[in-house]
């Protein structure tokens, strides 16, 4: 036991008429809806990086927290592991992931780092057969340290590919041992900040020959979990390969993997692309990749990636309901990729940011499950596309164009314009939330 906590008790369920600040006033997991518990649906881990790892620096000033388990020794590394499953039994998240960089010191050497990381695995690994926080995903820190400044698999320098797929390996190993259910690859560096000195074709066929050394590894080792890459624009370097949805689909596509990788999506990676978060997920369900998701909140101003807890149910309701009719998770979840702010020095805030990134989660479901279950939105778009179940419109997709050009003379097609009823159907969601 740490006493970083100090009284704070589980929260619990205690309705939206609560007056508790620490109660969940629409998380409640036991909630079924759809024939699923809502913990079920949600499927909700904290993030160690954030939560536990990072200080409060920006790029104006360093450290602003103060936590007993900072220093970057093995006693540090399992007091924070201690605080860690501490927080999880707090909020009742059946999840955490982390990087190997925020779970142990940086070794001298790789061996070092490795067996540091294999010690920690061991003590993680204990915590999570007497806690109910399970691992919903691992992944390698391939960013932070100076050697990955110029890429990991996309590194000019050889040894720096070696070392990428080292640590990777080290870092599936861990994945596998926990009982990890996905192993989530973010391309940290992996972009270019100047054609002037950048090959970015050889890039380019070094991170597939990259990701399908990492699948073949996978499979050997007999990982069953799904192996996800995360999109993500613009930073840190201004050209990041993994753009967006559709940008990894063509990469996967290209390299013959879109049947084993898939995305996770982060909401603020979404809004730096110039997307929405449903158009992400909704592109994913329809290549068939839909993985999982970085659940947070981006500044719609600053132009950077912020991080912030997700307070909007109403956004993150579109969401929701498109993850309902992508049909769910099966081995994703709702990780909270969020952090407080830098002036947010207190295990209260902490604690307080999770509970209402909960909530927000929960009211979006329950407003999607609505949208989903109660037809009119379902009826609406099936409509607009019945024309299509026509026997004839289905035909012409097999006509070669000179034909459908000849019936469209001897028919005298001539076609109506008709609502798209958008305002209509934004009631309906107003309605539902
Ligand atoms: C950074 C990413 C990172 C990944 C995991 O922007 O969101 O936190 O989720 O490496
Ligand atoms: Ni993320
Ligand atoms: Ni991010």
């Amino acid at each position: 036991m740490t006493d970083f906590f100090k009284s704070i008790q589980p929260i619990k369920y205690e309705g939206p008429e609560s007056t508790n600040e620490f109660s969940f006033r629409h998380y409640d997991p036991d909630e079924v809806l759809l024939g699923k518990r809502m913990e079920e649906h949600l499927r909700f881990a904290v993030a160690y990086w954030h939560s536990f790892a990072w200080q409060g620096g920006d790029p104006f000033g360093g450290q602003t927290f103060e936590r007993p388990w900072y220093a970057d020794t093995m006693e540090g590394a399992k007091l924070k592991a201690d605080a860690a499953f501490e927080l999880f039994d707090i909020l009742g998240t059946p999840f955490y992931a982390f990087h190997d960089l925020d779970a142990r010191p940086e070794g001298a050497t790789f061996a070092e780092s490795k067996r540091n990381l294999e010690e920690i695995v061991d003590y993680l690994g204990n915590k999570q057969a007497s806690h109910k926080a399970k691992l919903l995903w691992g992944t390698a820190n391939m960013f932070t340290h100076r050697r990955w400044m110029s890429g990991a698999a996309t590194n000019p320098d050889p040894e720096v590919y070696a070392y990428a797929a080292a640590t990777v390996k080290s870092c599936l190993d861990a994945t596998l041992k926990l009982g990890g259910q996905n192993y989530v690859l973010w391309g940290g560096r992996e972009g270019y900040e100047t054609l002037l000195n950048t090959d970015l074709k050889r890039e380019r066929a070094h991170a597939g020959r990259f990701l399908q050394q990492v699948v073949d590894y996978a499979h050997k080792i007999g990982f069953k979990g799904s192996i996800l890459i995360e999109p993500k624009p613009q930073e840190p370097s201004k050209h990041q390969y993994d753009y967006d949805v559709a940008t990894v689909y063509g990469f996967l596509k290209d390299f013959g993997l879109e049947k084993e990788v898939k995305v996770n999506i982060e909401q603020g990676h979404a809004i730096l692309a110039g997307h929405s978060f449903e158009h992400e997920i909704a592109t994913a369900a329809a290549l068939g990749i839909f993985g999982s998701i970085d659940m947070n909140r981006n500044d719609y101003q600053s132009g950077w990636d912020t991080d912030q807890f997700p307070n909007n149910h109403a956004e993150k309701a579109l969401a929701f309901y498109e993850i309902l009719r992508a049909g769910g998770y099966t081995t994703g979840g709702t990780n909270f990729d969020a952090k407080v702010r830098r002036q947010s020095l207190d295990a209260e805030d902490l604690v307080l940011a999770h509970v209402g990134g909960m909530d927000t989660c929960a009211r979006a479901l329950r407003a999607a499950a609505y949208m989903f279950e109660d037809g009119p939105l379902e009826a609406a778009r099936n409509a607009r596309y019945a024309g299509w179940d026509r026997e004839g419109a289905k035909a012409m997709l097999a006509q070669p164009l000179e034909v459908i050009a000849q019936a469209v003379e001897d028919n005298n097609i001539n076609p109506k314009p008709r609502s798209g009823r958008q305002e209509r159907l934004e009631n309906l969601w107003n309605h539902y939330i």
